[in-house]
């Protein structure tokens, strides 16, 4: 840091891996609907994808979306599902089990029980670490039950400014010892995969691979071809409905994106 508050780079890393996402559509800037690739960050060990059983509700579309940014990025995928003491009726068992049979892990936790706390210290150590997920699921009180000195802040935190205006703020990389680092995303509320074309997305749905190679075209997009291999799998129940649907969901808004 110099002494007016500015910084100086050190050392420049090569880049492993990066997770981007595209500029969220601002209003009234550059071109109309132009969207560029943003780094969120690079060089990641683990990528924890955090969502909650409640406040806000459990969003498997917006997880499914996520995974897909994670997918295409390379990224060694965790998912957490926090404020485990809240799934009163155990419905949440339903989704880890949907997940884990796909072939994530996944991991339910508790900052008021502690569930899951010494597990997620354990698989941070040692590595950098990027947590992401909608705001409100608990981020940045995960953080500071594993590590208290951190004081982050936590609770509501608007995404805007006063003026209306989204905050530049989007991540903060924090080492916690010589050698763990956290990435927490404060200021981000979506990520909208960059660079994806239609007839890939099928590659970040991992449990379709084993059947696309069976559609009747290679170009498949499994929405409306015949003799589509992976519409006969949720059919069959080999592929879940619901993955199924955040699919054409992602691929129609790839679609929209296109046409711009
Ligand atoms: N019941 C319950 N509430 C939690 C848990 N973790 C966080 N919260 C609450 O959820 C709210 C949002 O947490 P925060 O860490 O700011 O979320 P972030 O936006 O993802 O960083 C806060 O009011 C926390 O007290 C949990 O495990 N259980
Ligand atoms: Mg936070
Ligand atoms: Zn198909």
């Amino acid at each position: 840091m110099n002494r007016d508050g500015s910084g100086v780079i050190n050392k420049i890393d090569k880049r492993k891996n990066y997770l981007s996402r595209k500029t969220p559509r601002i209003r009234g800037a550059g071109y109309k609907g132009e969207r560029l690739e943003q780094i969120v960050a690079s060089n990641i060990d683990n990528f924890f994808i955090v969502s909650s059983v409640a406040e806000p509700p459990f969003n498997y579309k917006t997880l499914d979306r996520i995974l897909v940014a994670g997918e295409s990025s390379c990224l060694n995928i965790n998912i957490i599902i926090n404020k485990i003491d809240l799934d009163n009726d155990n419905f949440i068992g339903f989704w880890t089990k949907l997940y884990k049979r796909i072939g994530y892990k996944v991991l339910t936790t508790s900052v008021i029980s502690n569930e899951g706390i010494d597990k997620l210290k354990k698989q941070l150590e040692g590595r950098k670490n990027l947590f992401f997920g909608q705001s409100g699921v608990g981020k940045s009180s995960l953080l500071n039950k594993m590590f208290p000195e951190l004081k982050l802040r936590t609770g509501k935190i608007s995404g805007f400014t006063d003026r209306g205006i989204h905050t530049t703020v989007t991540s903060v990389m924090i080492k916690v010892d010589p050698a763990t680092y956290i990435i927490d995303t404060p200021g981000i509320r979506e990520i909208a995969p960059f660079g994806i074309m239609k007839q890939d997305l099928t590659y970040y749905f991992i449990e379709f691979s084993g059947f696309q190679k069976n559609c009747k075209f290679n170009t498949c997009t499994h929405s409306h071809e015949p003799g589509c291999a992976v519409c006969e799998a949720v059919k069959n129940g080999d592929i879940t409905t619901e993955r199924y649907e955040s699919y054409l969901r992602i691929l129609e808004t790839i679609e929209e994106d296109s046409l711009l």
